[in-house]
């Protein structure tokens, strides 16, 4: 029997300093629809998708910071994407910066959520990885103060029973980090869904920033392939406020095949039917953790004074 998941990947162009959340949501719903006339039950959104990508400046008024968040989700500005997928019943992934207030305390975490195709949030992940710094650098045009304006998750890498299968969210710098998949992998996730927004330029090194969109796909692609998982990456891409991010969002299968690729740096739709049986076939043969995996030997501690093979 196969479990065909007809999903989509929503990328998105740019989103100004100054665009209302109602002119994003618009946005949004319009490639939802198009992802649901497709034929999609799924349809995976970026990272930070309601607004502008912040961390690139150095804000010192909070309550310009505070505005850049969701208190309440969905809240009015994004109740009518809700509505939408309820009445299309098709459900999506969604990153947005979340903002908690409790006994008078702010938390502050890059979140993104699972909806299924009733409207109802059954899952949520928060950004483990933040990159970039918590003081402002010298001699960049750009900031990355994701360390300034989030704290790190503290959700795990949870992996959810939605869409007739396993699925787990991860955010941007997470998919280069193997652990990210393989802590899902553990957890037999089959669909992993992410979304990014990834500045040229980024560490200031010439050869590594040459680099940006190979180690994107390499990331993505390693970790579908050593865990033997889907990756759905969508980017938030083009020229944002005069910061160029990459694009080439991607629907990737357990084979570590790209099987849909965006060809614009604007909003974009790609969809692939993805059959969620399809990692079986690697983790019955070359994947199989509990025939080939070792992690009883992993744990040998080699002194930094010399790796000295022991005799
Ligand atoms: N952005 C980037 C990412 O990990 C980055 C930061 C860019 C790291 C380029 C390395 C190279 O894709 C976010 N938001 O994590």
């Amino acid at each position: 029997m196969n479990r065909n998941l007809i999903t989509a990947a929503a990328q998105m162009g740019p989103i100004s300093k100054h665009e209302s959340r109602s002119d994003t949501v618009g946005r949004l719903i319009e490639m939802m629809r198009e992802s649901k006339a497709r034929g999609c039950e799924l349809v995976v959104f970026t990272e930070m998708a309601l607004t502008t990508f912040f961390p690139r400046w150095m804000i010192e008024d909070e309550a310009e910071l505070d505005s850049y968040y969701e208190i309440d989700m969905p809240s009015a500005a994004t109740q009518p994407l809700f509505d939408e997928a309820k009445k299309l019943s098709i459900g999506f992934y969604l990153g947005y910066a979340e903002l908690i207030i409790k006994d008078g305390l702010k938390r502050r975490f890059n979140t993104s959520i699972l909806v299924d195709s009733n409207a109802r949030i059954i899952g949520k992940y928060r950004k483990i990885h933040l990159p970039g710094h918590y003081e402002p650098q010298p001699n960049r045009d750009f900031q990355h103060l994701e360390k300034r304006y989030f704290e790190p998750g503290d959700l795990g890498f949870p992996v959810f029973k939605a869409f007739n299968g396993h699925m787990g969210m991860a955010i941007c710098n997470d998919r280069r980090w193997p652990e990210t998949y393989r802590v899902m992998g553990l957890q037999d996730v089959e669909m992993v869904m992410l979304g990014y927004n990834t500045p040229f330029g980024h560490v200031g090194d010439q050869a590594m920033d040459s680099l940006t969109l190979f180690h994107n796909h390499l990331s993505m692609q390693a970790g579908a392939y050593q865990n033997a998982t889907w990756v759905v990456g969508t980017a938030k891409c083009g020229n944002e406020e005069g910061s160029r991010m990459g694009g080439q969002s991607v629907i990737i299968a357990p084979s570590g095949e790209i099987v849909a690729q965006s060809v614009t740096v604007e909003d974009e739709v790609i969809t692939a039917r993805c059959d969620l049986n399809f990692g079986k076939r690697y983790k019955e043969t070359i994947f199989d953790f509990e025939a080939h995996r070792r992690p009883e030997h992993y744990s040998l501690i080699v002194e930094r004074s010399g790796a000295v093979a022991p005799d």
